[in-house]
């Protein structure tokens, strides 16, 4: 509390250089995110303008010369002046950190943005900055700089008195970014976001670069993000949507069961993902197991035993989005409602919703019972496998399994775990790595696809249990990131469409049992090399593209393909694929909890060019690992 009290002051007092001096205090970092939340901070005021009821369309087009532009058709910015600053009122917006009165965040009856500080920052954080607003038939323009105004607000020209909105174009700086090139797909992810959040409010994202333009937007709301979220599963029953009015502050609750295993609960509050969840998504979890218990209860389905809130939470989609006047954010990731008073409304709301939709559907709320009767015997078996594989651990060495070659360091901080494809290339693995750092886990083929089986079948497949207990965490509530036994784990499998597969499948698995490994960046994948060239000395080449490249530059033909890990030597391998120094590893990030979920459940389909795109993407290169 204190804490956040002095960043606050120290925020108030420092002004526009502060914000300059040290960025990441206000948009979180100079790299992509802070980047793109310059984007975000100029969308979420028009936002705030629709939330108000005055804006229908927001226009983001990214412009070739770096630039973007946000156009709204709110009311506009006010340009009269300020009564105490003696400025016109935008330029207090856009040159005064938390600019109080009108334009404080506070004031307007719901407000997002993340660290709330608006487009004074953005405005800090560019080179240039051109903001235009429609307001009375005039249109107003001003030019800032890093923060300073260039030129005084003027009238540049009129427009029909009905015409008002304010557009805003920014140059991000150079001098304090690490890229300033703008990311489409980071930008769509959220718009759709927004646009599910806001039904009625139409986004429009325009590259012009790539001459490309999508459309966002939903007159279904939050009953149509939980299908778009259940588009690739088999859903149980059409989506059950509630909305409740109450003073300032809006619940609102779309939930839809599928055929698969996963709990899939995703909060927002003003917009804001709250991946961290709070009190909204308590009080969501909490109403949901009383309801099914009470209800089950009373139409005699089960007596004195209660199914637990995992059981009743198996293959949920839910989505709880609130709009409250003063959101308070916790967390690391500041993504975490704390406001106490939401856990009880919130569950009374659900509670008294969700029972009464019950009994008006009485052959749905059958179904979700049928489903958590399922995760009930799950859970059972689940416990009695557990005991079972308890009892043959103790009687194996250690509990490692003997396939694994472990390194003989046992500092997780310096070690490596390779997990991979076939016995021969882990045969070759175990030869050519240093036995101090590297471990191997050699997998039998392919394993169990976690997203089509039930969590009690994933565990009790060998290859899966294995390894569990080789990674050292545990998996599901039980998962504790300390207990890691290798800081890095790499998957190593053939260039092909095997390979592919098995990555993604091991990702499946990563992503669903133990998420914290890629949200920490613990998981990588390998890139062994698709080619071996010789001339005079041995050129390794990574793609058709560098084959064709190098071979000319060298005048070589004597090309070898390497048809899969198994046929290189230990040596090759080593050169190539497994020393820190030289290698090619990539990292495995996942940026949106909402998209990576889809992802998974869309490869896990047949679609292998769709595999291959999203490995392609979700990875972030790093050349040479040292
Ligand atoms: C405060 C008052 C009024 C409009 C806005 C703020 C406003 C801010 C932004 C930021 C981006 N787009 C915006 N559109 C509107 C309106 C006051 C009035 O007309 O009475």
């Amino acid at each position: 509390m204190t804490e956040k009290y002095d960043a606050e002051s120290i925020k108030v007092l420092e002004g526009l250089e502060g914000v300059r001096k040290r960025p990441a205090m206000y948009i979180g970092s100079t790299g992509k995110d802070g980047l793109h939340h310059l984007v975000y901070e100029i969308v979420d005021n028009s936002v705030d303008e629709a939330l108000a009821g005055f804006c229908k369309n927001i226009n983001v087009s990214l412009n070739k010369d770096g630039s973007a532009t946000i156009i709204d058709d709110g009311r506009g910015i006010p340009v009269d002046i300020h009564p105490i600053f003696k400025i016109p009122a935008v330029q207090v917006a856009y040159t005064k950190l938390h600019a109080g009165g009108k334009f404080d965040k506070k004031s307007y009856m719901i407000s997002g943005g993340l660290h709330g500080v608006g487009a004074s920052c953005v405005n800090a954080l560019s080179k240039k900055l051109i903001v235009q607003i429609k307001r009375d038939g005039n249109i107003y323009q001003q030019e800032y700089s890093r923060g300073d105004p260039k030129t005084k607000l003027e009238i540049i020209g009129k427009c029909p008195a009905n015409e008002t909105g304010t557009t805003v174009t920014f140059w991000p700086d150079p001098e304090i970014f690490s890229t300033v090139d703008f990311d489409y797909k980071i930008l769509e992810t959220r718009f759709r976001e927004i646009a599910f959040l806001n039904s009625g409010l139409k986004i429009t994202l325009y590259d012009s670069e790539k001459n490309k333009q999508e459309e966002f937007f939903s007159s279904g709301g939050l009953i149509e993000f939980v299908k778009w979220i259940n588009k690739s599963k088999e859903a149980l029953h059409k989506p059950v949507y509630f909305r409740r009015d109450s003073g300032n502050t809006v619940v609102e609750v779309a939930i839809q069961y599928n055929e698969g295993y996963q709990e899939n609960i995703f909060g927002f509050v003003n917009t804001i993902n709250t991946v961290e969840g709070g009190t909204h998504v308590f009080g969501f979890k909490t109403a949901l197991t009383r309801v099914i218990n009470d209800y089950s209860k009373r139409k005699g389905i089960i007596k004195d035993e209660n199914f637990s809130g995992e059981d009743v939470r198996e293959g949920l989609t839910a989505i709880i989005s609130i709009k409250i006047p003063d959101p308070q954010f916790e967390g690391q990731t500041k993504t975490k409602l704390g406001n106490s008073e939401i856990r009880g409304f919130v569950d009374s709301i659900v509670t008294q919703a969700l029972a009464e939709f019950f009994e008006e559907n009485p052959t749905i709320a059958r179904k979700i019972i049928s489903k958590a009767e399922g995760a009930a015997k799950a859970r059972m078996a689940a416990k009695k496998a557990k005991d079972l594989v308890r009892r043959k651990n103790a009687f194996s060495l250690g509990g490692l399994p003997g396939k694994l070659a472990d390194c003989s360091d046992k500092k997780a901080e310096d070690t490596e775990l390779y997990i991979v494809e076939g016995e021969s290339a882990g045969g070759s693995a175990k030869m050519a790595r240093d036995k101090e750092k590297q471990a191997i886990l050699p997998l039998r083929g392919k394993i169990l696809n976690v997203e089509k089986s039930s969590p009690v079948k994933s565990l009790s497949s060998e290859e899966i249990t294995n390894m569990i207990t080789v990674i050292g965490t545990g998996v599901g509530e039980q998962f504790d990131a300390e207990k890691l036994r290798y800081k890095k784990i790499i998957i190593m499998s053939d260039a092909d469409v095997d390979g592919e597969h098995i990555k993604t499948l091991l990702l499946t698995f990563f992503f669903r049992f133990m998420p914290k490994l890629i949200e920490n960046g613990n998981i990588f994948v390998a890139l062994p090399p698709l080619f071996r060239i010789r001339k005079s000395k041995d050129y390794y080449v990574y793609s058709e593209d560098e084959l064709k490249k190098t071979a000319e530059k060298l005048g070589a033909s004597n090309v070898t393909r390497f048809k899969g890990l198994g046929e290189m030597s230990s040596n090759q391998l080593w050169d190539t694929t497994m020393n820190p120094k030289t290698r090619k590893i990539k990292k495995i990030f996942i940026d949106d909890a909402v998209e990576a979920d889809n992802t998974f459940s869309m490869l896990m389909g047949d679609d292998v060019q769709a595999r291959k795109i999203f490995i392609s993407e979700n990875a972030k290169e790093a050349n040479l690992d040292i």
